[in-house]
């Protein structure tokens, strides 16, 4: 069931080295790379069915493919970049950070081979302010990749130039909207762009950009390595490879785990050995708090971008939160409301305003002084927000509380009169 290919070595200790990097293959997809036409690296990737691995799903080849090549048109004679988001920071969602810890040259190949293909000779990782620990490890890693002539003006002696920089943000989740990233980047302060134009045609400087998340980059290598078929045996028909889950919460060993999409909670949740000891499942989310929750019914649903789909929700990060039946849903949702009051960048609004609101309702029914209405009042803001915000942030505030109130209305009724920490255990309330 699961399918080592990122995180093969994150049990070596010494697996971020370049040397330990290379003695088990690192860099010769980038050998073979070189010696492709650019446009047959678009190809490869298109064909082999990568789809974005950052919450959208969106198909990396043909988002490649967009960037305007033509030298005939003022688009297609302006530089090209490179984006990488590494702005990790959806709740629950912890695979970027620890892939670059344990291998940041998975990573740099990635960006190398990835650049060649669209043509771009410079390119970027963004990277999450707070995690210093993993930018002073990208910094040397990209070191190590420059005085090995992997990086800069000759990679690996082919006259080919490709310069990254590590740039490290400051720390607000809206910096992970593309977009907003692109402002960050540029030194401004990060809000999201109007769509479209899309980045790959007019992004960073207003020049054609890729962005794709640390995942989406960081499986490229492996796919020119091995090849389509390959990639295509693990995966579904429309969800194809190989994908880490962060899998959190109420069971027995949470962490990441590489598996291929499609597999279902049940089998995930085999893997983590199982819920803890006299837990049973209540709700979970498939994609961190921005998708809808689901709950034990859906236990067996395809964890890819259709099945999570059709059962009403989004496959987003991958990032399973499991929750018992010791967990108020209503203090639950209240805490991911507060994140995204505290994270929306105050463009709109529906979001602005609307995630603020949210919180106050969500506080009084979860200390048991809600009020008649306030269910269809969280459920009336929510309409009001949901495809009125600026961008996805407001869009995804929504999306735990209208289906939490579908699966649990009896909770928040509850909390007309009942505050959360009486119906559900102190201890139990503590973890969140
Ligand atoms: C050119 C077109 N490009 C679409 C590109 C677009 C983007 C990609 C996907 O949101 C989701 C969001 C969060 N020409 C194009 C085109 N593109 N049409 O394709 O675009 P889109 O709009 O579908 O999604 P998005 O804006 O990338 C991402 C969800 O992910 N999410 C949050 C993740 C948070 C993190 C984090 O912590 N940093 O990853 C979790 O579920 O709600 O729905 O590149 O340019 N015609
Ligand atoms: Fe900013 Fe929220 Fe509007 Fe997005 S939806 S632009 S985060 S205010």
């Amino acid at each position: 069931m699961l399918t080592p290919v990122l995180s093969e070595n994150w049990a070596d200790e010494r697996a971020w080295t370049l040397s330990a990097y290379r003695e088990r293959g690192g860099y010769e997809a980038l050998r073979t790379a070189l010696d492709m036409a650019p446009d047959d690296l678009v190809t490869l990737v298109k064909d082999s069915g990568l789809r974005g691995r950052g919450g959208a799903g969106f198909p990396t080849g043909m988002k490649w493919s967009f960037i305007p090549q033509d030298p005939e048109t003022e688009a297609g004679r302006k530089p090209k970049y490179l984006v990488v988001n590494a702005d990790e920071s959806e709740p629950g969602t912890c695979k970027d950070i620890p892939l670059m810890m344990a291998s940041p040259h998975t990573l740099i190949e990635g960006v190398v081979i990835s650049s060649l293909a669209i043509r771009a000779e410079q390119a970027f990782i963004y990277v999450r302010g707070e995690v210093l620990h993993v930018i002073r490890r990208l910094r040397a890693a990209c070191r190590e990749a420059y005085e090995a002539g992997l990086l800069g003006e000759d990679v690996m002696g082919t006259g080919r130039r490709v310069d990254l920089v590590i740039h490290a943000g400051a720390g607000a989740y809206i910096c992970g909207e593309e977009t907003a990233l692109l402002d960050s980047l540029e030194g401004r302060r990060g809000q999201p762009r109007l769509r479209p134009p899309f980045p790959a045609v007019e992004g960073l400087y207003a020049c054609p950009t890729v962005i794709n998340n640390v995942e989406s980059i960081a499986s490229v290598p492996a796919i020119v390595r091995g090849g389509i078929d390959w990639f295509g045996t693990m995966g579904t028909e429309k969800s194809k490879g190989f994908t880490l889950y962060s899998l959190s919460g109420h069971v027995k060993r949470p962490g990441q785990y590489e598996a291929p999409l499609g597999i279902t909670l049940r089998q995930l949740l085999d893997l983590g050995g199982g819920m803890r000891e006299g837990s049973e499942l209540k709700f979970w989310t498939p994609g961190g708090s921005s998708t809808p929750i689901l709950t034990a019914e859906h236990l067996d649903v395809p964890l890819d971008y259709e099945g999570v789909g059709e059962a009403g929700s989004m496959l987003g990060t991958k990032a399973l939160q499991v929750f018992d039946q010791t967990t108020s849903v209503v203090r639950c949702v209240l805490r991911w409301t507060e994140f995204y009051k505290h994270e929306s960048c105050g463009k709109c609004t529906p979001c602005r305003e609307g995630t603020w609101w949210l919180v106050q309702v969500l506080q009084r029914l979860d200390s048991g002084q809600g009020q008649a209405g306030d269910i269809e009042l969280l459920l009336d803001l929510c309409d009001n927000i949901l495809g009125r915000s600026f961008c996805a942030l407001g869009d995804g505030a929504t999306s735990p509380i209208t289906s939490a109130i579908e699966y649990f209305r009896d909770e928040f009724e509850a909390g007309m009169h009942t505050p959360s920490a009486e119906l559900f255990p102190p201890a139990a309330s503590m973890l969140f």
